[in-house]
């Protein structure tokens, strides 16, 4: 898209001031992002103009969140409720500390923007038609909370905090009285993602199975224990709870001292296992490799890590969190490694329709980091298990 049309997507919403710049932001595999750069003038002194608020755009990727209204509407009602919280505890950054959505001009919280093809003219758009609302782009808006990083370098620190705050994250939605929906209806479900897997094999359609064998085997073999959680829902002994569900060390916003400040990519909160949200953490801060690297031999399970995430994780959700909840804390740390795997495995079989791939092999380098780091953890079970008892 050129910035021309970007610019005509950001008129759409109330923003202030001018636009100066529209640049690409962060990493995410599935949404578009970008930063849009403003310029203020002030008309009631001679001080020169200033460069804030600037603000985040983001393109919904629909085609994976089919359901932009409920996402959005999940999205509206934790972040009122995260920022009544914060009020009430007299915090006076709040819109450094939770997101805040710029409405469209017509106070929605998201624009719908009209494909822009010949048909789509000849056929007046309708919100309509469900083959119109397929052609069109999704986009929103929020503050860009400036002066902040993400982490490069994960401490015990850092990890510490990362705890204390996706638990506390937890905890604040606990007495969230609004049903949010499921975004993407069984998104941790790991017999569903089982299920897509083993559809990716029978139809092979990029004619890539022979290919995997071996990593096929691997999950095979774990494929059973690893559909725990579904076995404890069933039998009424696993609650879901509202949990964020993308917990990956990037999202997760610090200040220039290094302190937490914001949980950013509300996309995915929706009711789930806590394991979610613990797991995912994990899954990406205690490997010492990012997710894509091919060095499967400098694949770590760092233990500082996971010991420090844990303690603050247990410090903040000791309100609520169930015996159940805690004793399988160290299968979620397997779990996410091995759903992640299934999860890059099923797109890598099915030709790369699902997450952003940067070359060919890509999401089969991911298959085999998330496989190899699921070993590493596996061999830590005991050990783990042993750490969380001894945590009062
Ligand atoms: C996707 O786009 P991003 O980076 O926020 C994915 C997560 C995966 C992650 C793997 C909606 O998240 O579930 O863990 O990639 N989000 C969705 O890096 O599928
Ligand atoms: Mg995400």
């Amino acid at each position: 898209m050129t910035t021309e049309e970007l610019i005509e997507i950001v008129r759409q919403f109330r923003i202030e001031g001018s636009v100066t710049a529209v640049e690409p932001l962060g990493k995410g595999l599935i949404n578009d992002t970008f930063l849009v750069k403003t310029l203020v003038e002030d008309a009631s002194t001679d001080s020169k103009p200033t460069n804030k608020p600037d603000y985040v755009l983001q393109r919904i990727n629909h085609q994976i969140f089919t359901n932009v209204e409920m996402l959005q509407h999940n999205i509206e009602v934790v972040t009122n409720h995260l920022r009544r919280k914060l009020q009430a505890e007299g915090i006076s950054d709040v819109d450094r500390r939770v997101l805040r959505f710029i409405p469209t001009n017509t106070g929605k919280t998201y624009y719908i923007c009209p494909p822009d093809s010949e048909e789509a003219l000849a056929n007046p758009f309708s919100e309509k038609s469900e083959k119109n609302r397929h052609d069109c782009s999704y986009w929103r808006m929020s503050i860009y909370i400036a002066d902040t990083l993400t982490l490069e370098e994960i401490t015990p620190q850092s990890s510490y905090d990362c705890g204390l705050a996706f638990g506390h994250f937890q905890q604040q939605l606990i007495d969230l009285n609004e049903p949010l929906g499921e975004t993407i209806p069984d998104f941790h479900n790991m017999e569903l993602r089982l299920q897509q897997l083993h559809q990716a094999v029978a139809n092979n359609m990029a004619g890539r199975v022979k290919e995997v064998s071996k990593e096929l085997e691997l999950i095979e073999a774990h494929a059973d224990e690893m559909c725990l959680a579904e076995r404890l829902y069933r039998q009424g002994l696993l609650p879901k709870r509202v949990c964020h569900c993308d917990t990956k060390v990037n999202n997760m916003l610090f200040d220039r001292n290094g302190n937490v400040l914001c949980i950013i990519d509300l996309d995915t909160v929706m009711p789930a296992y806590i394991f979610s949200d613990y797991g995912d953490f994990l899954r990406t801060a205690a490997n010492s490799q990012p997710e894509d690297s091919p060095e499967l031999d400098s694949i770590k399970f760092r233990w500082d890590i996971f010991e420090a995430f844990t303690q603050g994780y247990l410090e903040s959700t000791a309100s609520f969190l169930t015996p159940i909840e805690r004793e399988h804390l160290p299968f979620a740390v397997c779990l996410f490694p091995m759903m992640q795997a299934v999860r890059f495995l099923t797109d890598y079989l099915n030709g790369d329709t699902y997450y952003k791939i940067k070359y060919p092999e890509h999401n089969l380098v991911r298959t085999r980091n998330q496989l190899r780091f699921f070993q590493e953890v596996e061999a830590n079970r005991e050990k783990m298990a042993k750490f969380i008892a001894l945590i009062s």
